[in-house]
């Protein structure tokens, strides 16, 4: 177990800046009020903070549209500031891990201006630029290079009137794909990797990194996606993994960390990535990133139409696919586990009640998660237990996801459908101001949010949270610290139990003599957990109701009932 690595026994938080603490009043948060949150964190027992961007960026996606790498935008604070969270989460023990956004740049990063400015700039190739499809006329609607969709609705080429030419933007188009094709995009972006290393930081989580590498045909073309009823095409399999993404990721890995000294983490944000893939992409032997952020369990309540066509969740549906994850990573790779993220809706409101059973549904779906093998992450107020937003009129979103999708759909969804259709999915969701006490905007600003507290935080804040033993933050750091001091949870094996059970979710995890069984209940019902007679008289290890008893098996849980229970030797 010792020469497991680090981040083995390591638990993430995810700190979304612009929602966490604000300390100017300008109602968005920044590094200045991270700084006065260090030792909530501390408390919580996190080992790394993970920052989504704080770097100079004109905001279109929340700063995931980067006009300068290698400085702070004024609205988080100075470089100075940064060092400043640096020392003080160093200082407790906490590594810091930055958002590392490398497929694309912003449209104002001077990049792409000097790209943009003509046809003969150097930087030209550092972007994709490609001329309208043959026998098109250039701009005219159709023209595009490919049939691509953006990410965020529309076509994924953007016209450039001056060239008469396309850049190619999966996500907004304030947002042109870098060409990673070109060995000096490559270079620049370690350059600039390093010297985040240089300054002291632990690590990168890299967006969206499994897309880099693009299908380039014969002629320089890029291929066309399939379409499904006229519909723009899907591009993804052109770039989902592409063609050089392993080549890219391990010289990536050879100029940034090789022959460093120290802990660092990398962890890939990979859309779409598969089991076979994240297996390679994760092998220590390959060297390319130590785990992966994978989407297929948050995409089991996605209709034919996607994030905002909801469906309720099949349970049997969820332990199917984190089973495949457990078992296909078991010897080789590593997994991430989270739930949340900024751009999940909350998971107390997704998968378990957020009303009158908010406590109980919170710390079940918690345990389920953490007894899991793999690093889990902690996005800002998962562990208080936070809630969507419940959100009524669509002026109050922000989210460029969410806002270009409506504009597309109003024409043919109604209004009521879309309304909760965005309630459920919207990536607002996530991005309420985290609910630090009961007070006006929750602690959040004394000025006006940039997005309003969620009414609830008169109830639901940290200040309460701390203040009940049995509370979801408390849960949270008893979930932390048996990561830290039992290896059967970091290094144990995972058995998935009761595979065509609709309700209760059970698996064990075992290590040398120590096995550990762990059951949830994800229904507001008694249920009947049908294991193993061996776990009759188990030791109860953790709980989500505060008493103690004797185990029975069969084990009849109660409402949203998490239980860990330990085999007597
Ligand atoms: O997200 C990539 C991504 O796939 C998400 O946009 C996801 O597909 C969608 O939000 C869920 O429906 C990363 C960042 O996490 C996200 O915030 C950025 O918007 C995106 O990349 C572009 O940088």
């Amino acid at each position: 177990e010792q020469d497991a690595p680090w981040w083995t026994r390591a638990v993430v938080y995810q700190v979304y800046p612009r929602s966490f603490q604000d300390s100017d009043g300008d109602g968005v948060g920044d590094l200045r009020g991270v700084l006065q949150r260090v030792d909530h964190l501390a408390e919580l027992g996190v080992d790394v903070v993970w920052f989504s961007p704080i770097f100079r960026s004109p905001q279109d996606d929340n700063g995931y549209d980067i006009s300068d790498y290698q400085d702070v935008d004024p609205l988080f604070g100075t470089l100075a500031d940064l060092d400043e969270v640096v020392a003080a989460l160093h200082a407790r023990g906490m590594k810091v891990v930055m958002d590392l956004v490398v497929n694309h740049t912003s449209d104002e990063h001077p990049w792409f201006v000097e790209s943009r400015s003509s046809p003969d700039s150097p930087k030209r190739d550092w972007y994709w630029w490609r001329p309208a499809r043959a026998g098109m006329a250039p701009g005219a609607p159709g023209a595009e290079p490919t049939n691509w969709g953006s990410f965020f609705s529309g076509p994924a080429w953007e016209y450039d009137e001056a060239s008469g030419e396309y850049y190619l933007h999966l996500f907004s188009r304030k947002q042109p794909d870098l060409n990673w094709e070109n060995p000096e995009v490559r270079a620049a972006v370690y350059a600039m990797m390093r010297w985040w290393l240089d300054r002291g930081v632990d690590g990168f989580r890299m967006d969206v990194i499994n897309v880099i590498s693009k299908t380039v045909q014969e002629d320089g073309s890029l291929p066309d996606g399939l379409t499904h009823d006229g519909l723009l095409g899907d591009g993804s399999p052109h770039y989902t993994s592409g063609p050089r993404v392993h080549e890219f990721l391990a010289e990536m890995h050879r100029e940034v960390f090789a022959g460093r000294e120290g802990a660092f983490l990398t962890v890939g944000e990979m859309p779409g990535v598969t089991l076979e893939d994240a297996r390679l992409f994760t092998d220590p032997a390959r060297a390319e990133v130590d785990m992966v952020f994978q989407f297929e369990h948050v995409g089991l309540d996605h209709g034919p139409g996607g994030k905002f066509d909801p469906r309720p969740l099949r349970l049997t549906d969820l332990k199917a696919s984190f089973g495949r994850w457990q078992a296909g990573l078991a010897e080789t790779g590593w997994n991430s586990l989270y739930w949340d993220n900024h751009d999940q809706p909350r998971i107390v409101s997704r998968w378990g009640d957020d009303g009158r059973c908010r406590r109980e549904s919170a710390t079940m779906l918690a345990t389920v998660l953490h007894l899991h093998r793999g690093t889990p992450y902690v996005y800002q107020g998962e562990e208080l237990g936070m809630t969507n937003a419940h959100l009524t009129s669509f002026d109050a979103y922000r989210d460029i996801e969410t806002l270009n999708y409506l504009a597309e759909a109003r024409a043919h969804r109604g209004e009521g459908e879309l309304l909760a259709a965005f309630a459920a999915m919207s990536r607002d969701n996530a991005r309420t101001p985290v609910q630090w006490d009961a007070t006006p905007h929750a602690g959040f600003t004394t000025g006006t949010p940039w997005l309003a507290a969620n009414p609830n935080h008169d109830t639901v804040n940290a200040q309460a949270e701390r203040a009940d033993p049995r509370s979801v933050f408390h849960h949270y750091r008893r979930l932390i610290a048996l990561r830290h001091d039992e290896p059967v949870v970091a290094l144990g094996d995972f058995t998935m139990l009761l595979p065509d059970d609709e309700h209760v979710y059970a698996f064990t995890r075992r290590l040398g003599e120590v096995e550990l069984l762990v059951l949830g209940n994800f229904t507001a019902e008694e249920r009947l957990a049908l294991v193993d007679p061996v776990w009759t008289d188990a030791q109860v290890v953790l709980g989500n109701y505060d008493d103690e008893r004797v185990v029975e098996t069969p084990v009849v849980l109660r409402p949203w009932e998490a239980l860990v229970v330990r085999r007597r030797p």
